[in-house]
């Protein structure tokens, strides 16, 4: 379980912009957001590195 906190993801277009993003990743088995903890987990496979430039990608930073 990979556990990122994204200080912009603010609502509910960048859930889903995020989910988006890392849809076409290989290995990830379940995406969970937490808009009011602005947290992003991602369970499977995926590399770590892979979901952070993919997230990256698209607009948003990554704090922790
Ligand atoms: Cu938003």
């Amino acid at each position: 379980m990979l556990t990122l906190t994204l200080p912009g993801m603010t609502c509910g277009g960048c859930a889903a912009a995020i989910r988006q993003a890392l849809a076409p990743l290989p290995g990830i088995a379940a995406v969970e957001i937490d808009l009011k903890d602005k947290r992003v987990q991602v369970a499977g496979e995926a590399k770590p590195e892979a979901v952070r430039a993919a997230i990256i990608e698209a607009g948003f930073e990554i704090a922790a």
